[in-house]
């Protein structure tokens, strides 16, 4: 067979060369004669960030540990260079395309001495057409605008702002007022769970990719259902031709996770110079669909489509490719102005169970597919079905989809815009240009794989404010995809951030009131166990908690509230077992309530899977992959199907009656026939009560299927298993115990977090 001719030459390694310069009085304005005044050159990686290669060099400490990221700030008021030496020589008809994936944010390309090109923004691909630049050996040199150029002053507050902005939630998020006229990883200005860490980096793949006088600069595939059942594919391709010429495109579609005979399809073209866009429809025959993994396979296609002029492989791309639909339902019962939130995927409902993923680094060029591989089993391994990828954060890289593609998780995607409370993102034709540019990469860069199924505009900032903004990114979505449904912004028409536990310090049982119709955040701050906590806090701020805490984002006040209520908290071992009870039983009446209310409210989100550096976070799994005791709490009730007792969290007295009502849930689209339910209650000396129930079990369900009541025995600790057997199997099993509920009574502030929900 013929090769092809596309090659991708990879520019990523450690033979890059990094130097700074000082801002000096016009930091905007470009010169090469900069890199002649620099001193000092550090070997460096691509993709990476400029702390990493300091770090590396022995130049900086660890901003990692303790304070010490207060120490290198001063990286961010100098200008870097990144250079690279570079062999590529091409064939006479061959053209080359240099092609940088993520450049962290404002940045000047050049090439033997060419400027190829300024750009501002981290998300959309810089692609430059290199041929008649390229020489045998090739000086590729990449300066990147220092942060502190573009620092902005803080718009003044009103009274009422000012008082908000004292409290700890709002102050870290509008440390750097500039982050909103950007369109840059939120969080990186500094948050209530990440560092001031103002990236500056090539943070995402470099490459150079030689192919013929035609080169494919995009593949869009679109699965299309018609209403006889048959599947099609239509294809969109963006070809970019050196010379008017005919051509030939050939398309190949085969099984990647499971076996197909590859069926080809021929067309016949014409191409004129330059980029255009061309559209295709191939046939799927026998399709099989993509499904989460917790309703069917995950089953992925592979398209490939070749172009040939002159009878030659002019370039070649490939995609992978999932059948599905995604739409919205309406939730019973909702009221008139919400918005639909049940996820119905290939027409089924499904309940969605799952967590909020934040930054995997705040050096996010650190990130590598084993990274993400290890935390995205994790994730699957705790039964959740759908991340919500927070707009605090990033478009992650493509490994991230692609490995959610293969593992059958939903991905909720945002736009990179969150929490403008004081002020707002500008409504400027500049701004709005950029958001738009931004937000067109983010689209055509993750459109094509399955898991994703769901935009929103980002997190926490007010719609009505925010209309030219949330209207730009509408039209980019239609336009760039229009294939999946966009929200405006999370939360809003039936969504709930539901912050009256913990930020309103409310009782835990709160939860229990919330009627979201999706419950999209939720979550208990937990430091990680002693040994994670060993690896950041200096040994003397240990215990009691020093500095380093709170500058590692532990809130006091709100640790010591909860963990008093499961306690003894006293010393470091305690505090920490004690906090991370909080955390786990929270999220369990939390998770419990809403798959009790299934179709109400249609899925819910824990507040937060990951955490981008070592911190006293929300986290299930700390920095170190080293998961809290929520983490296996969560996975056990994130089980597909569940046995859930609801019943009034109290002191309980021996000879006092308990009732719970007895739920059963299930979340796959079988039913369960022939299970049997078992509740039984321990006390000291083993089982002193046993109920039991066989019972069919409908598919995608929940319902009550009986009601206990007990006498209590003797004894002051009491503890309910429950439990579903599936003949010999025990399918699904539930603790309780019933000394561990939270007595507080509600603060005041309680009202206006509810309302915070809500709003
Ligand atoms: C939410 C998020 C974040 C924040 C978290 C914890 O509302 O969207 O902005 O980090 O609460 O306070």
């Amino acid at each position: 067979m013929e090769e092809l001719s596309r090659r991708v030459i990879s520019l990523n390694g450690d033979d890059w060369k990094l130097g700074g310069v000082p801002l000096g009085d016009n930091p905007r304005q470009a010169d090469p004669r900069e890199i002649g005044a620099i001193g000092q050159w550090h070997q460096a990686t691509v993709p990476g960030n400029v702390r990493l290669d300091l770090l590396r060099a022995g130049v900086i400490d660890d901003p990692f540990y303790g304070l010490r990221n207060q120490d290198s700030q001063w990286v961010d008021a100098r200008n870097w260079w990144y250079l690279k030496d570079f062999p590529l020589e091409l064939a006479p008809d061959e053209r080359a395309h240099l092609v940088l994936h993520g450049v962290d944010y404002i940045s000047w390309v050049y090439l033997n001495g060419h400027l190829l090109g300024q750009h501002e923004g981290m998300f959309s691909p810089q692609i430059y057409e290199v041929t008649s630049l390229l020489q045998a050996q090739n000086h590729l040199d990449v300066r990147i605008l220092g942060s502190d150029a573009l620092r902005a002053p803080r718009p003044p507050l009103g009274e009422r702002w000012r008082l908000w902005f004292d409290q700890r939630f709002f102050a870290p998020v509008m440390r750097h007022p500039e982050r909103l006229h950007m369109v840059k990883c939120p969080m990186s200005f500094g948050w209530d769970f990440a560092p001031v860490m103002r990236t500056m980096g090539i943070w995402d793949d470099a490459e150079v990719i030689v192919s013929g006088p035609v080169f494919i600069r995009a593949m869009f595939v679109r699965p299309v259902f018609r209403a006889d059942r048959k599947v099609e594919l239509h294809v969109s391709l963006t070809l970019d031709a050196a010379t008017e010429t005919p051509a030939e495109v050939l398309f190949t579609l085969e099984g990647l996770t499971f076996k197909r005979q590859p069926r080809t399809d021929r067309h016949a073209v014409h191409l004129s110079p330059g980029v255009q866009r061309m559209d295709f429809t191939i046939k799927v025959p026998y399709p099989r669909l993509w499904w989460p993994w917790d309703q069917g396979r995950p089953d992925l296609y592979s398209l490939t489509a070749e172009v040939h002029v002159s009878g030659r492989v002019s370039d070649s791309i490939s995609e992978r490719v999932g059948l599905r639909t995604v739409t919205m339902s309406p939730n019973p019962e909702a009221p008139p102005d919400a918005a639909p939130w049940t996820f119905t995927i290939n027409g089924r409902e499904v309940f969605i169970r799952g967590a909020n993923w934040v930054p995997v680094d705040s050096l996010p060029g650190r990130a590598t597919v084993d990274d993400y591989r290890e935390l995205l089993h994790l994730v699957r391994q705790a039964n959740m079905n759908m991340l919500r990828v927070w707009g605090g954060g990033l478009r992650e890289k493509r490994a991230f989809y692609d490995l959610c593609d293969e593992l059958g998780i939903l991905v909720w995607q945002e736009f990179p815009f969150a929490c403008a409370f004081a002020s707002q993102y500008p409504a400027t034709e500049d701004f709005l240009r950029l958001a738009a540019a931004e937000s067109r990469a983010i689209v055509e860069t993750l459109r094509n794989h399955p898991s994703v199924v769901f935009w929103c505009g980002g997190n926490e900032f007010a719609p009505r404010r925010h209309r030219p903004l949330l209207d730009t990114l509408a039209r980019v979505v239609t336009e760039t995809d229009g294939t999946r449904p966009f929200h405006p912004v999370s939360p809003s028409a039936g969504d709930s951030h539901f912050w009256t536990v913990w930020h309103g310090q409310a009782p835990l049982s709160e939860y229990e009131r919330d009627q979201a119709l999706f419950a999209s955040e939720f979550g208990l701050q937990a430091p990680p166990g002693g040994e994670s906590l060993r690896e950041f806090i200096p040994p003397r701020q240990l215990w009691p908690p020093g500095e380093a805490w709170a500058y590692h984002h532990a809130d006091m006040d709100k640790l010591l509230r909860y963990a008093a209520v499961f306690g003894p908290a006293d010393d470091l071992e305690g505090f920490v077992a004690a906090s991370q009870r909080a955390q786990a039983w929270g999220l369990k009446v939390a998770i419990e309530h809403y798959r009790r209310r299934k179709f109400r409210c249609s899925g819910a989100l824990v507040w937060q899977f990951n955490e981008p550096w070592p911190a006293i976070s929300w986290s299930l799994v700390d920095y170190y992959r080293r998961p809290k005791l929520a983490y296996e709490v969560v996975k056990q009730i994130y089980n597909p199907v569940l046995v859930s007792l609801a019943y009034p969290p109290r002191q309980y007295q021996a000879g006092e009656n308990f009732s719970a009502e007895v739920w059963l849930i299930n979340d796959l689209p079988d039913p369960l026939l022939d299970c049997r339910i078992e509740v039984e209650l321990h006390d000291q000396s083993g089982v002193s009560r046993r109920w039991a129930r066989d019972v069919d079990v409908p598919p995608n369900s929940a319902q009550v299927v009986g009601h206990v009541v007990w006498t209590l025995p003797e004894g002051a600790r009491w503890r309910v298993q429950a439990c579903v057997m599936h003949g010999r199997r025990k399918i699904s099993v539930n603790n309780y115990d019933l000394s561990l509920y939270d007595p507080s009574t509600s603060p005041r502030s309680v009202r206006f977090w509810t309302w915070v929900a809500r709003s």
